[in-house]
Order: structure tokens, then C-alpha cells, then sequence
């Protein structure tokens, strides 16, 4: 017999706790999506972080429901009998049948089907158009037409009251999957989108004001240690010098002590991701840099899936040369060691003239020479297959950043997601990015963004936009979010030149800062992580499931909204480490002399206290209603 479940949310430094009663008892949650098991882009994300929260709330009655695709099934689930009677026949009479609706059973539980985007909206539609019992919940991650809109060189935002939906869906031949996605989001008992900017685009082009705006969150890893992540970020990035070394062999002429890491990952749209005013930005730093006359070299990664044919052969022998370099050289060592061992064995200091025999000379020569290259170290890992099309490389072509020794930026265009078992650059994404130094993500359309968020649980400050979810979200609960790392760009009052330079200035700045400095920042930016806890904001995707089964059971339901309705939104103070005058706290960042430029030895931890004790307020936030929607977009500028 499953019991009543209720779930607590415990407070979260500070964040307000949240207790929730709700007899759940005779209810089942299947959740469907097509990236369930099944690892697409953030939506995979989503569901596969979300799942811990919702299995404490729900246990055995909670069912995912994905696409079947053999080779994830093999690695990703682990194949049970379902305990629960009723689904058991329910699974029995679908396989032995087909999938056709077969719970007849005597007391059937309350169903609770909570569909995600468009490919799972059919779902939804059929079940509200066979009028079957089934609560029903729909969340869209971004709409069909706001995508492809924002892709094209339409001025999206100032004109997003006066599309004519139909027309322009069937003007990109996506009107039948544009009424899939209408539909659901029409006839669904709640519906909900992942921030406040992309509900105003769904009330618009989908015709429905959200119920509940459902932020996305991550399991945020708590270590033991509070500098934990400070030393998994010096260990990671050792890993990625040491591709750069192979990367750049023959060319290493910039200092790899200075060398800071940025990134951009995510799903390859062009524009949409921002990559093009990245792009365009780093050209402007680069030349920064040079009339400078700065002693920093950035490398920018750009990790966008694209088609391509493998990894190419001049990458690949990078790699093959600094591993017989590193071989050569402690070959060379060992020999040397045993030489001064034999020497001081017998009590004597070693004659250095000859510690070294031909033959180490020789093979260190040979090494040497395979270092040489005629050619500049290349922009992209891989052998596009659209080589001459592609928007990355057509891009820089243009921009001119080729490698070049002269360049103070330089590029590498990875065209695939990171695993660790790539010959290449072996990291899991999450390694890749704690061994990073800024994350940038400058986004035209992203109703959310886990780039980002992904970046500030592991205390790795990032570049988002007002014009994502998650910066639009940032902006709201914090006072100065770049002190905290979290910078946020104007994409919606500024034309893309302006932009761009706003970019610009902000990586030159950043550039500017010193270890130290960036120690500091990263520790501010980690202070956040609770923030974006699914233990802090699972409770909208709990709210929106009560409110979906008190309004499709009535009788057995009933969907009270919290009292804090009307509160206003929590934010997360100033660090009380920054300076108070005007004219130094213009700088966020944090700043210091020139003696303590290079001290990585800074001690935090009082300031952190300081900060934390600061942070110590009531939050009032959510409800079971979810954040208060004010539904007033101001004007972007689209100029694009
Ligand atoms: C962490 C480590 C320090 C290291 C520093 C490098 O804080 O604990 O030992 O010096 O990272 O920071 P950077 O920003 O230069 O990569
Ligand atoms: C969407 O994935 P995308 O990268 O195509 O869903 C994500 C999860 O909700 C969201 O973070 C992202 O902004 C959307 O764009």
C-alpha cells in the first residue's frame, strides 16, 4: 500500500523552506518526453536531474516514459517488473497489443501525465480528445516559431505581438508540428514554460499565458572541503594545458600561465547561441590585446555538434607529438636519475658534463624536429563535412583569427559534444568546464540556458544575456551579479554592434583581472549554486502537478496557492567584500594591488562568512502558484 507523501524542502542558505502535504496516495506520474533516456540537448537535462526530487515525492508510482532506442536502453536503464498491479497489465495488455489504452481495472489510480515539448504533445492531445481520466500537464522548453523566427533576421522581440503565427509557421513548413505544439499547449490542465520571457513568447505565439513558470534547476554536488572545487578546477585545467600543449606544439610561444580558458557549448545555432557576436567580440579582444601590448593569451573553445567525418589527421598528431615529447623526456630522466644514484652511491658529487650521453642528445634532437610545422595549428578539431558552409569557419575566415603566433586570441572549434574517452581532449563536459575560466554565452534566443547555470554550480563565472532565461532569472534574485561572475549582456535594449562591444569590454576586463582575483570571483560565483538547486526550484514542477490533479479531480484534489503570492522576489545581496565607493565598485570584480596580483594563497573564507551571514534573509519567493508573471516584455532591440 503506498503511502501519503509529503516532501519538505529544506532551507538552503537561507532560501525559505518549503513544506508540502499532499496525499498523493492513490496517484500515478508518468512523465513523457522525447528526450527521456535519449540525450538530445537540455531537455535530457532536465528530466535527468529533476528525477531525483521527484522519485522522493512520488516513489514507485513515478514513470518516465521515452522513446525506445536500443543503445540507450542498453546503457542508461536497468530493465524491473513494475510492482504496481494496475500498470502491470496495463504494460502486459500494450505489449501484447500494441500501444492502445488498456487500464480497465477496477480502482484505477488518479493518472497524472505531464508531457514535454511538441514530440510528446500528440500524447496529450489524444488524451483530452478521448476525454480520458488523465490529469495533464504540458511544459514547453521554447516555442517551434520563436526558434525559427529568431534564427532568420526577423526583429523578434518588438514584433512579437503582431505575428501572423499561421502564416509564418507555414511560410518554414512547420505548420503541422506547430499545431502539435498549439494543441497541446491549449488543451493541457496546466501549462508551463522554463522562464518569464519565453511565456510571454507562448502567450504570444502559442495563444496561452502560462499557469506556472517552471525554472530549470541542477543537483548541486556539495563538497566537504569549501576549496574543493577551487582545486578540481586547477586539476582540470593542468588536463586542458596539456591538449594545448599538443594542440599548439611547434607554436608555444605564449605563456601558458597566462593562459585563460573560454568556452561556448551547446546546441549549433549560429546566431540563436550567439556565437557570431562571440566570434566577432574576440576579434575586437584580440586586437585589444595587442595594442596593449598584454602578456594574457585567451583560448576560445567553441563546442557546438556539427556534421562532420572524424577527427583530422594534423589534431590528432598534436597529440601524438606532445605524448612522445613527454615520453622522450622522461626517458632522458630516468636515465639521468640512475646516473646521479650511481654517483652518489659512491659518495662522489656527479660530473654534469656528462650526465647526459649522445644518445639522450639524439633522441631529444629527433623529438625536437618532429615538432616542427609548416603550417599555423588548426582552428577545427575535425573534418567538416560542410566545410566551406559552415557558419563558425566562414565566420572566422572573415574575422581573420587563424592561430597565428601575432594573435593574442586564439580559437579551437571542437564540432562535437566532449567525452572521456576521446582520444583528443579526454574530459567529460563537467571536467571541461571546471577546468575553464569563463563560460560564454551570449544568446539571441534561449528560454533558458544550462550552459550557464551548469557553469555557476561548479563556481565558474559565465557570460549569459537578458535576453535567456536563466540571465533574465540571474538578474532578478541578485543585487550585482557580476560580482558574483554573473555577467549578464544587454541583447534587448542594444543593437548588435553595441552589443558586441559590451561584450568585448566585458572579456577585456576580465582579462585584466588577476589569479587572485579570479580565485575571489570564483568563490562568489559557487556561493550561488543554491540558487539553482532542484531542492529550491522542483517546488514550481510540484506546484503545477498539485494544480494539474485538483483541476482534473476536483472531487479528490483540492489546489490551495501558498499565502507569499504577492511577496516580493528574494535577492541575493552585494558580496560585503566589494569596495563601497562609487568609483571602485564600478568594478565589480573583485580587484587588489599589483604585489598581490599573483598570491593564490588568498584565504576567503572571512569574507565568504560575511557574505553568507548577509545573505541570511527570508526568502519569499515561490508559491505553490509559482513566481507572479508581469507579462510586460519591454521592446528588444532586434536589429540583428
Ligand atoms: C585554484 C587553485 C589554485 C590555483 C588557481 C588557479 O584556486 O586552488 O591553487 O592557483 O585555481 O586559478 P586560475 O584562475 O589562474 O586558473
Ligand atoms: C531548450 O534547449 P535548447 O538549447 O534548444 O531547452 C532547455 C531546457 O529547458 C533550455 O535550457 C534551452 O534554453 C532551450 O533551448
Amino acid at each position: 500500500m503506498p503511502l501519503a507523501r509529503s516532501l519538505s524542502i529544506t532551507s538552503l542558505s537561507g532560501l525559505e523552506e518549503w513544506d508540502e502535504e499532499f496525499d498523493l496516495e492513490d496517484a500515478v506520474l508518468f512523465e513523457i518526453a522525447w528526450e527521456v533516456a535519449n540525450k538530445v540537448g537540455g531537455i535530457y537535462t532536465v528530466i535527468q536531474t529533476k528525477a531525483r526530487l521527484t522519485a522522493e515525492e512520488w516513489g514507485e508510482n513515478y514513470f518516465l516514459v521515452g522513446p525506445y532506442v536500443e543503445s540507450n536502453v542498453r546503457t542508461q536503464v536497468e530493465l524491473i517488473e513494475p510492482t504496481n498491479p494496475a500498470l502491470k497489465r496495463a504494460i502486459d495488455k500494450m505489449n501484447s497489443s500494441g500501444c492502445k489504452y488498456a487500464a480497465q481495472c477496477e480502482e484505477p489510480p488518479h493518472i497524472l501525465a505531464h508531457f514535454h515539448e511538441w514530440l510528446a504533445g500528440l500524447g496529450l492531445a489524444l488524451c483530452r480528445q478521448r476525454q480520458l481520466p488523465v490529469a495533464t500537464i504540458f511544459t514547453t522548453h521554447a516555442t517551434l516559431l520563436g526558434r525559427y523566427l529568431c534564427a532568420g533576421s526577423v526583429d523578434f522581440y518588438n514584433n512579437l505581438a503582431d505575428f501572423n503565427v499561421d502564416k509564418e509557421a507555414g511560410d518554414r513548413q512547420i505548420y503541422h508540428r506547430y499545431c502539435l505544439e498549439r494543441t497541446a499547449a491549449r488543451c493541457a490542465h496546466v501549462f508551463t514554460t522554463v522562464s518569464q520571457i519565453t511565456a510571454v513568447e507562448a502567450e504570444h505565439l502559442l495563444k496561452r499565458k502560462p499557469d506556472i513558470i517552471t525554472p530549470n534547476g541542477l543537483n548541486v554536488k556539495k563538497f566537504s572541503a569549501m576549496h574543493e572545487f577551487q582545486n578540481l578546477h586547477a586539476q582540470s585545467k593542468n588536463r586542458i594545458q596539456e591538449f594545448i600543449r599538443g594542440h599548439f606544439y611547434g607554436h608555444l610561444d605564449f605563456n601558458l600561465d597566462k593562459c585563460l580558458f573560454l568556452f561556448i557549448a551547446g546546441r549549433y545555432e549560429f546566431s540563436n547561441k550567439g556565437a557570431d557576436i562571440f566570434l566577432e567580440a574576440l576579434a575586437r579582444l584580440n586586437y585589444l590585446l595587442r595594442v596593449n601590448h598584454s602578456d594574457v593569451t585567451v583560448v576560445a573553445f567553441f563546442i557546438m555538434p556539427a556534421r562532420t567525418n572524424n577527427f583530422n589527421v594534423e589534431t590528432l598528431k598534436g597529440q601524438a607529438v606532445r605524448k612522445q615529447l613527454w615520453d622522450t623526456a622522461q626517458t632522458v630522466k630516468e636515465r639521468f636519475g640512475k646516473k646521479l644514484y650511481e654517483s652518489l652511491l659512491v659518495g662522489q658529487l656527479p660530473d654534469v658534463s656528462k650526465m647526459l650521453s649522445k644518445d639522450d642528445f639524439t633522441m631529444m634532437k629527433r623529438a625536437i624536429f618532429a615538432t616542427q610545422r609548416q603550417c599555423q595549428p588548426p582552428i577545427c578539431t575535425h573534418n567538416m563535412l560542410e566545410d566551406s558552409n559552415d557558419p563558425i569557419l566562414t565566420c572566422i575566415r572573415r574575422i581573420g583569427l587563424f592561430n597565428s603566433s601575432a594573435d593574442r586570441v586564439k580559437v579551437i572549434f571542437h564540432p562535437e559534444f566532449l567525452s572521456s574517452t576521446s582520444p583528443l581532449l579526454p574530459m567529460d563536459y563537467e571536467e571541461f568546464v571546471r577546468g575553464c575560466h569563463l563560460g560564454v554565452f551570449p544568446s539571441y534566443y534561449e528560454p533558458w540556458g544550462y550552459t550557464p547555470a551548469e557553469c555557476t554550480v561548479m563556481g565558474i563565472p559565465s557570460i549569459s544575456t537578458n535576453l535567456s532565461g536563466f540571465g533574465c532569472f540571474m538578474e532578478e534574485h541578485i543585487a550585482d551579479p557580476s560580482a558574483y561572475g554573473i555577467y549578464i549582456l544587454d541583447r534587448r535594449y542594444r543593437g548588435v554592434d553595441e552589443s558586441c562591444n559590451q561584450l568585448t569590454s566585458y572579456l577585456f576586463q576580465f582579462c585584466q583581472q588577476s589569479r587572485r582575483a579570479r580565485i575571489i570571483q570564483r568563490n562568489r560565483t559557487e556561493r550561488l549554486s543554491d540558487l539553482l538547486d532542484w531542492r529550491y526550484l522542483g517546488r514550481y514542477y510540484i506546484s503545477a502537478r498539485h494544480m494539474a490533479l485538483a483541476k482534473a479531480f476536483p472531487d479528490t484534489y483540492f489546489y490551495q496557492p501558498h499565502d507569499s503570492d504577492t511577496a516580493q522576489g528574494f535577492r541575493y545581496p552585494r558580496p560585503a567584500s566589494v569596495p563601497p565607493s562609487p568609483s571602485l565598485s564600478r568594478h565589480s570584480s573583485p580587484r587588489q594591488s599589483e604585489a598581490e596580483e599573483d598570491d593564490d594563497r588568498y584565504d576567503e573564507d572571512a569574507e565568504a562568512e560575511k557574505d553568507r551571514l548577509n545573505i541570511r534573509q527570508p526568502l519569499t519567493l515561490p508559491s505553490k502558484k509559482g513566481p507572479a508573471l508581469p507579462y510586460t516584455l519591454p521592446g528588444a532591440n532586434g536589429e540583428k
